[in-house]
Protein backbone atom coordinates (compact mmCIF):
# COMPACT_ATOMS: atom_id res chain seq x y z
CA UNK A 1 0.00 0.00 0.00
CA UNK A 2 1.04 3.23 -0.46
CA UNK A 3 -0.05 6.73 0.46
CA UNK A 4 -0.21 8.95 -2.78
CA UNK A 5 -1.70 12.55 -2.24
CA UNK A 6 -3.58 12.87 -5.69
CA UNK A 7 -3.64 16.32 -5.09
CA UNK A 8 -3.11 19.02 -2.66
CA UNK A 9 -6.29 20.01 -1.32
CA UNK A 10 -4.97 22.82 1.06
CA UNK A 11 -3.51 24.86 -2.62
CA UNK A 12 -6.07 28.03 -2.12
CA UNK A 13 -4.64 28.64 1.33
CA UNK A 14 -2.05 30.80 2.99
CA UNK A 15 1.22 29.24 4.41
CA UNK A 16 0.18 30.24 8.09
CA UNK A 17 -3.30 28.03 7.45
CA UNK A 18 -1.89 25.07 5.21
CA UNK A 19 0.67 24.60 8.41
CA UNK A 20 -1.99 24.66 11.05
CA UNK A 21 -4.64 22.73 9.24
CA UNK A 22 -2.90 20.59 6.55
CA UNK A 23 -3.11 17.27 7.85
CA UNK A 24 -4.79 18.34 11.17
CA UNK A 25 -8.32 17.11 10.34
CA UNK A 26 -10.19 16.15 14.24
CA UNK A 27 -9.88 12.76 15.10
CA UNK A 28 -12.97 10.92 13.16
CA UNK A 29 -13.55 8.61 15.78
CA UNK A 30 -13.18 10.88 18.98
CA UNK A 31 -13.11 14.32 17.86
CA UNK A 32 -9.80 14.95 19.44
CA UNK A 33 -8.58 17.65 17.75
CA UNK A 34 -5.05 17.54 18.58
CA UNK A 35 -3.47 13.58 15.90
CA UNK A 36 -3.17 11.01 18.24
CA UNK A 37 0.30 9.69 18.45
CA UNK A 38 -0.01 6.31 16.71
CA UNK A 39 2.58 4.97 18.61
CA UNK A 40 2.12 1.38 17.54
CA UNK A 41 4.85 -1.02 15.65
CA UNK A 42 2.03 -3.11 13.90
CA UNK A 43 -1.91 -3.29 12.80
CA UNK A 44 -4.09 -5.96 13.34
CA UNK A 45 -5.33 -7.64 9.60
CA UNK A 46 -8.54 -8.80 9.74
CA UNK A 47 -7.25 -11.10 7.31
CA UNK A 48 -4.04 -12.25 5.68
CA UNK A 49 -3.75 -8.81 3.36
CA UNK A 50 -7.04 -7.09 4.88
CA UNK A 51 -6.07 -4.61 6.69
CA UNK A 52 -7.55 -0.46 7.11
CA UNK A 53 -4.99 0.97 4.92
CA UNK A 54 -1.66 0.15 7.85
CA UNK A 55 0.30 -2.95 8.33
CA UNK A 56 3.90 -2.00 9.73
CA UNK A 57 4.67 1.27 11.24
CA UNK A 58 8.24 1.40 8.98
CA UNK A 59 6.20 1.22 5.76
CA UNK A 60 3.44 3.74 6.94
CA UNK A 61 2.09 5.06 10.37
CA UNK A 62 -1.25 7.37 10.40
CA UNK A 63 1.09 10.49 12.68
CA UNK A 64 3.85 9.97 10.02
CA UNK A 65 1.21 10.66 7.08
CA UNK A 66 -0.45 13.64 9.10
CA UNK A 67 3.05 14.76 8.81
CA UNK A 68 3.67 14.64 5.64
CA UNK A 69 0.13 16.07 4.33
CA UNK A 70 1.10 19.00 5.96
CA UNK A 71 4.70 18.82 4.49
CA UNK A 72 3.38 19.05 1.17
CA UNK A 73 1.12 21.40 1.50
CA UNK A 74 3.41 23.80 2.37
CA UNK A 75 5.92 22.94 0.29
CA UNK A 76 2.95 23.43 -2.25
CA UNK A 77 3.87 20.01 -3.48
CA UNK A 78 1.78 16.44 -4.20
CA UNK A 79 3.85 14.27 -2.28
CA UNK A 80 6.33 13.90 1.30
CA UNK A 81 8.40 11.64 2.67
CA UNK A 82 9.58 12.34 6.16
CA UNK A 83 12.75 10.45 7.58
CA UNK A 84 14.64 10.12 10.85
CA UNK A 85 16.98 12.50 9.86
CA UNK A 86 18.05 15.08 7.16
CA UNK A 87 20.80 12.53 6.10
CA UNK A 88 19.13 9.75 5.41
CA UNK A 89 16.72 11.96 3.21
CA UNK A 90 20.29 12.62 1.49
CA UNK A 91 20.99 8.82 1.48
CA UNK A 92 17.76 8.04 0.21
CA UNK A 93 18.64 10.17 -2.80
CA UNK A 94 21.77 8.87 -3.79
CA UNK A 95 20.17 5.33 -3.84
CA UNK A 96 17.72 5.76 -6.03
CA UNK A 97 20.22 7.03 -8.48
CA UNK A 98 21.95 4.15 -11.22
CA UNK A 99 25.52 3.40 -9.58
CA UNK A 100 27.89 5.41 -11.50
CA UNK A 101 26.11 8.35 -11.94
CA UNK A 102 27.35 11.61 -12.18
CA UNK A 103 26.21 13.78 -9.55
CA UNK A 104 26.95 17.95 -9.24
CA UNK A 105 27.57 19.59 -5.89
CA UNK A 106 27.58 23.29 -4.72
CA UNK A 107 30.81 24.00 -3.04
CA UNK A 108 29.65 24.87 0.28
CA UNK A 109 27.30 23.18 1.44
CA UNK A 110 26.62 21.68 5.00
CA UNK A 111 29.53 19.55 6.04
CA UNK A 112 27.97 16.35 6.85
CA UNK A 113 26.62 16.49 3.10
CA UNK A 114 29.90 16.72 2.26
CA UNK A 115 30.93 14.08 4.28
CA UNK A 116 28.01 11.82 2.98
CA UNK A 117 29.53 12.57 -0.69
CA UNK A 118 32.98 12.32 -0.37
CA UNK A 119 33.57 9.67 1.98
CA UNK A 120 30.58 7.32 1.69
CA UNK A 121 29.37 7.55 -1.99
CA UNK A 122 32.27 8.04 -3.91
CA UNK A 123 33.19 4.39 -4.28
CA UNK A 124 29.25 4.69 -5.87
CA UNK A 125 28.81 7.62 -8.33
CA UNK A 126 31.20 10.19 -9.08
CA UNK A 127 30.72 13.65 -7.40
CA UNK A 128 32.14 17.18 -8.48
CA UNK A 129 31.75 20.47 -6.80
CA UNK A 130 31.26 24.10 -8.32
CA UNK A 131 30.20 27.58 -7.28
CA UNK A 132 26.51 27.64 -7.91
CA UNK A 133 26.65 31.59 -7.58
CA UNK A 134 28.38 31.40 -10.97
CA UNK A 135 25.73 30.16 -13.88
CA UNK A 136 28.63 29.79 -16.60
CA UNK A 137 30.38 27.31 -14.47
CA UNK A 138 27.25 25.58 -13.96
CA UNK A 139 26.47 25.26 -17.53
CA UNK A 140 29.97 24.05 -18.17
CA UNK A 141 29.88 21.72 -15.51
CA UNK A 142 26.52 20.41 -16.36
CA UNK A 143 27.32 19.84 -20.14
CA UNK A 144 30.78 18.35 -19.87
CA UNK A 145 29.59 15.68 -16.85
CA UNK A 146 26.10 14.88 -17.85
CA UNK A 147 24.70 14.64 -14.23
CA UNK A 148 22.24 12.46 -13.42
CA UNK A 149 21.18 14.75 -10.33
CA UNK A 150 22.60 18.40 -9.18
CA UNK A 151 22.51 19.05 -5.73
CA UNK A 152 21.35 22.71 -4.60
CA UNK A 153 21.97 24.33 -1.10
CA UNK A 154 20.79 28.16 -1.12
CA UNK A 155 21.27 29.74 0.84
CA UNK A 156 24.72 27.68 1.62
CA UNK A 157 25.74 26.23 5.00
CA UNK A 158 27.88 28.13 6.46
CA UNK A 159 28.81 30.97 3.67
CA UNK A 160 24.93 32.13 2.85
CA UNK A 161 25.88 32.17 -0.57
CA UNK A 162 22.60 32.53 -2.86
CA UNK A 163 22.04 30.63 -5.99
CA UNK A 164 19.56 31.32 -8.95
CA UNK A 165 17.30 28.02 -8.60
CA UNK A 166 14.60 28.81 -11.35
CA UNK A 167 18.04 29.55 -13.57
CA UNK A 168 19.73 26.10 -12.71
CA UNK A 169 16.74 24.33 -13.32
CA UNK A 170 15.91 25.45 -16.59
CA UNK A 171 19.78 24.48 -17.47
CA UNK A 172 19.00 21.05 -15.46
CA UNK A 173 15.88 20.44 -17.24
CA UNK A 174 17.50 21.15 -20.33
CA UNK A 175 20.33 18.67 -20.04
CA UNK A 176 17.75 16.14 -18.38
CA UNK A 177 19.54 16.22 -14.89
CA UNK A 178 17.15 16.66 -11.48
CA UNK A 179 17.76 18.78 -9.29
CA UNK A 180 17.01 18.05 -6.24
CA UNK A 181 17.31 22.16 -3.61
CA UNK A 182 18.07 21.42 0.25
CA UNK A 183 16.00 24.12 1.55
CA UNK A 184 16.44 23.80 5.05
CA UNK A 185 17.82 27.35 5.74
CA UNK A 186 14.88 29.16 4.45
CA UNK A 187 11.58 26.41 5.62
CA UNK A 188 9.29 26.27 2.97
CA UNK A 189 7.96 29.78 4.07
CA UNK A 190 10.79 31.89 2.39
CA UNK A 191 11.52 29.62 -0.42
CA UNK A 192 9.66 27.17 -2.26
CA UNK A 193 12.17 25.63 -5.17
CA UNK A 194 9.53 23.57 -6.55
CA UNK A 195 7.87 26.11 -7.92
CA UNK A 196 10.82 27.56 -9.35
CA UNK A 197 11.24 23.89 -11.00
CA UNK A 198 13.28 21.99 -8.79
CA UNK A 199 12.54 18.56 -9.22
CA UNK A 200 12.86 17.28 -5.30
CA UNK A 201 12.75 19.53 -1.88
CA UNK A 202 14.74 18.58 0.60
CA UNK A 203 15.15 19.17 4.48
CA UNK A 204 16.69 18.75 7.53
CA UNK A 205 13.32 19.03 10.00
CA UNK A 206 15.63 19.19 12.60
CA UNK A 207 15.97 23.14 11.71
CA UNK A 208 12.73 25.38 11.10
CA UNK A 209 9.91 22.73 10.40
CA UNK A 210 10.31 21.54 13.82
CA UNK A 211 11.52 24.76 15.30
CA UNK A 212 12.25 23.61 18.94
CA UNK A 213 15.22 21.50 19.03
CA UNK A 214 13.36 18.58 20.27
CA UNK A 215 13.17 16.11 17.37
CA UNK A 216 15.99 15.04 14.75
CA UNK A 217 14.61 14.67 11.42
CA UNK A 218 14.16 15.02 7.61
CA UNK A 219 11.58 15.40 4.58
CA UNK A 220 11.80 15.67 1.01
CA UNK A 221 8.70 16.61 -1.36
CA UNK A 222 7.94 16.52 -5.07
CA UNK A 223 5.34 16.67 -7.63
CA UNK A 224 6.83 13.75 -9.36
CA UNK A 225 4.72 10.55 -8.34
CA UNK A 226 7.50 8.24 -10.05
CA UNK A 227 10.38 9.76 -7.81
CA UNK A 228 8.05 9.67 -4.48
CA UNK A 229 7.10 5.98 -5.77
CA UNK A 230 10.91 5.26 -5.84
CA UNK A 231 11.97 7.16 -2.83
CA UNK A 232 9.10 5.52 -0.73
CA UNK A 233 10.08 2.08 -1.94
CA UNK A 234 13.91 2.67 -0.81
CA UNK A 235 12.27 4.47 2.43
CA UNK A 236 10.48 1.18 3.28
CA UNK A 237 13.30 -0.68 1.97
CA UNK A 238 15.85 0.35 3.90
CA UNK A 239 14.44 1.58 6.90
CA UNK A 240 14.82 5.88 7.85
CA UNK A 241 11.58 6.19 8.71
CA UNK A 242 10.34 8.79 11.50
CA UNK A 243 8.31 7.93 14.53
CA UNK A 244 5.08 8.71 15.08
CA UNK A 245 6.28 10.58 18.52
CA UNK A 246 8.62 12.41 16.49
CA UNK A 247 5.87 13.38 14.06
CA UNK A 248 3.59 14.56 16.29
CA UNK A 249 5.84 17.28 17.37
CA UNK A 250 7.04 18.04 14.35
CA UNK A 251 3.27 18.63 13.27
CA UNK A 252 3.15 20.69 16.83
CA UNK A 253 6.01 22.68 15.86
CA UNK A 254 4.75 23.57 12.19
CA UNK A 255 1.79 25.54 13.61
CA UNK A 256 3.71 28.50 14.67
CA UNK A 257 6.14 28.03 11.37
CA UNK A 258 4.73 31.36 9.92
CA UNK A 259 5.08 33.30 13.00
CA UNK A 260 8.44 32.08 14.32
CA UNK A 261 9.88 32.30 10.79
CA UNK A 262 9.05 36.27 10.82
CA UNK A 263 10.88 36.87 13.74
CA UNK A 264 13.44 35.04 13.13
CA UNK A 265 14.09 37.10 10.38
CA UNK A 266 13.01 40.32 11.84
CA UNK A 267 15.42 39.90 15.13
CA UNK A 268 18.29 39.01 12.37
CA UNK A 269 17.93 41.57 9.92
CA UNK A 270 18.46 43.61 13.38
CA UNK A 271 21.24 41.60 14.43
CA UNK A 272 22.60 41.77 10.79
CA UNK A 273 22.56 45.41 10.42
CA UNK A 274 24.21 46.04 13.90
CA UNK A 275 27.20 43.51 12.91
CA UNK A 276 27.71 45.14 9.68
CA UNK A 277 28.67 48.42 11.74
CA UNK A 278 30.62 47.11 14.70
CA UNK A 279 34.42 47.58 14.76
CA UNK A 280 35.17 44.54 16.19
CA UNK A 281 34.13 42.41 13.03
CA UNK A 282 35.57 42.12 9.71
CA UNK A 283 32.40 40.98 7.40
CA UNK A 284 28.95 39.84 7.90
CA UNK A 285 27.20 37.84 5.30
CA UNK A 286 23.44 38.00 5.12
CA UNK A 287 20.99 37.74 2.54
CA UNK A 288 19.14 40.68 3.57
CA UNK A 289 21.78 43.19 3.97
CA UNK A 290 21.97 45.63 0.28
CA UNK A 291 25.96 44.51 0.14
CA UNK A 292 24.97 40.94 0.14
CA UNK A 293 26.21 39.58 -3.70
CA UNK A 294 23.17 37.60 -3.88
CA UNK A 295 20.92 40.33 -2.16
CA UNK A 296 19.10 40.81 -5.52
CA UNK A 297 18.40 37.00 -6.21
CA UNK A 298 17.64 36.73 -2.68
CA UNK A 299 14.71 39.32 -3.34
CA UNK A 300 13.67 37.67 -6.30
CA UNK A 301 13.27 34.16 -5.49
CA UNK A 302 12.52 34.39 -1.30
CA UNK A 303 9.96 36.02 0.68
CA UNK A 304 12.31 36.63 3.45
CA UNK A 305 15.93 36.24 4.29
CA UNK A 306 15.77 33.73 7.06
CA UNK A 307 17.63 33.82 10.18
CA UNK A 308 21.08 32.72 9.72
CA UNK A 309 24.05 34.96 9.86
CA UNK A 310 28.01 34.56 9.55
CA UNK A 311 30.17 36.85 10.42
CA UNK A 312 34.25 37.26 10.64
CA UNK A 313 35.62 37.99 13.82
CA UNK A 314 38.54 40.37 13.42
CA UNK A 315 41.52 39.18 14.85
CA UNK A 316 40.99 34.89 14.15
CA UNK A 317 40.81 32.19 16.65
CA UNK A 318 41.48 33.55 19.60
CA UNK A 319 39.11 37.05 19.93
CA UNK A 320 36.38 34.53 18.00
CA UNK A 321 36.88 31.81 20.74
CA UNK A 322 36.50 34.74 23.35
CA UNK A 323 33.14 35.38 21.57
CA UNK A 324 32.05 31.83 21.25
CA UNK A 325 33.09 32.10 26.17
CA UNK A 326 31.17 35.23 26.42
CA UNK A 327 27.59 35.37 25.12
CA UNK A 328 25.21 34.14 27.93
CA UNK A 329 21.85 34.35 25.59
CA UNK A 330 23.39 32.46 22.29
CA UNK A 331 24.25 28.98 23.24
CA UNK A 332 26.95 26.86 21.67
CA UNK A 333 26.00 24.61 19.93
CA UNK A 334 25.59 22.60 16.22
CA UNK A 335 22.78 23.13 14.90
CA UNK A 336 19.99 25.57 14.03
CA UNK A 337 16.03 26.60 13.32
CA UNK A 338 14.87 26.70 16.72
CA UNK A 339 13.43 29.29 18.97
CA UNK A 340 16.38 30.14 21.04
CA UNK A 341 19.78 31.42 19.55
CA UNK A 342 22.73 28.92 19.28
CA UNK A 343 25.96 30.12 17.85
CA UNK A 344 29.01 27.93 16.50
CA UNK A 345 32.28 27.80 14.97
CA UNK A 346 31.70 26.07 11.36
CA UNK A 347 35.77 25.20 11.01
CA UNK A 348 36.22 22.93 14.15
CA UNK A 349 32.33 22.15 14.55
CA UNK A 350 29.87 22.22 11.37
CA UNK A 351 32.27 21.92 8.74
CA UNK A 352 35.53 19.71 10.58
CA UNK A 353 34.92 17.09 8.02
CA UNK A 354 36.04 19.36 5.06
CA UNK A 355 38.84 19.55 3.59
CA UNK A 356 41.07 22.71 5.43
CA UNK A 357 42.20 23.50 1.75
CA UNK A 358 38.56 23.34 0.59
CA UNK A 359 37.06 25.47 3.84
CA UNK A 360 40.28 28.36 3.14
CA UNK A 361 39.14 28.45 -0.16
CA UNK A 362 35.26 28.82 0.84
CA UNK A 363 35.91 31.70 3.29
CA UNK A 364 35.52 29.37 6.33
CA UNK A 365 38.10 30.57 8.42
CA UNK A 366 39.19 30.30 11.57
CA UNK A 367 37.44 33.48 12.99
CA UNK A 368 34.09 32.90 11.21
CA UNK A 369 31.49 32.24 13.50
CA UNK A 370 27.69 31.21 12.13
CA UNK A 371 24.65 32.64 14.78
CA UNK A 372 20.96 30.90 14.07
CA UNK A 373 19.32 33.98 15.75
CA UNK A 374 16.53 32.67 17.79
CA UNK A 375 13.35 34.83 18.57
CA UNK A 376 14.04 36.17 21.81
CA UNK A 377 13.70 39.63 22.11
CA UNK A 378 16.37 41.17 19.52
CA UNK A 379 17.45 44.16 22.18
CA UNK A 380 18.80 41.21 24.13
CA UNK A 381 20.98 39.71 21.64
CA UNK A 382 22.09 42.63 20.46
CA UNK A 383 23.54 43.47 23.77
CA UNK A 384 24.50 40.37 24.30
CA UNK A 385 26.22 39.61 21.24
CA UNK A 386 28.11 43.29 21.74
CA UNK A 387 29.03 42.42 25.71
CA UNK A 388 30.98 39.27 23.68
CA UNK A 389 32.32 41.64 21.17
CA UNK A 390 33.82 44.22 23.75
O1 LIG B 1 21.16 16.86 11.03
P1 LIG B 1 20.22 16.32 10.01
O2 LIG B 1 18.78 16.43 10.39
O3 LIG B 1 20.59 14.96 9.56
O4 LIG B 1 20.33 17.29 8.73
C1 LIG B 1 21.49 17.44 7.99
C2 LIG B 1 21.53 18.78 7.31
C3 LIG B 1 21.18 18.86 5.96
N1 LIG B 1 21.17 20.05 5.31
C4 LIG B 1 21.51 21.18 5.93
C5 LIG B 1 21.52 22.47 5.16
C6 LIG B 1 21.87 21.17 7.29
O5 LIG B 1 22.19 22.34 7.87
C7 LIG B 1 21.88 19.94 8.00
C8 LIG B 1 22.31 19.87 9.42
N2 LIG B 1 23.03 20.98 9.86
C9 LIG B 1 23.57 21.14 11.11
C10 LIG B 1 23.49 20.23 12.08
C11 LIG B 1 24.28 22.41 11.31
O6 LIG B 1 24.56 22.80 12.47
O7 LIG B 1 24.57 23.08 10.32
Amino acid sequence: MTHLKKENSYSQYGMATKSIHAGGAPDPVTGSIMPAIHQTSTFVQSAPGEHLGYEYSRSHNPTRTRLEECLAAIESADYALATSSGMSITTLIMHMLPVGSNVICGDDVYGGTNRLFNKVFQNIHHFSFVDTTQLNLVEEIIKSKKPKLFWLETPTNPMLKISDVQKIAALCKAHDCLLCVDNTFMSPYFQRPLTLGADIVMHSITKYINGHSDVVGGCLMTNRKDLYEKLWFLQNATGPSQSPFDSWLVLRGLKTLSVRMERHAQNAQKIAEMLAKHTKIEKVYYPGLPEHPGHEIAKKQMSGFGGMITFVVKGGLTPAKQVLSKVKLFSLAESLGGVESLIEHPAIMTHASVPADQRAKLGISDGLLRISVGIEDVEDLIKDLDNALS
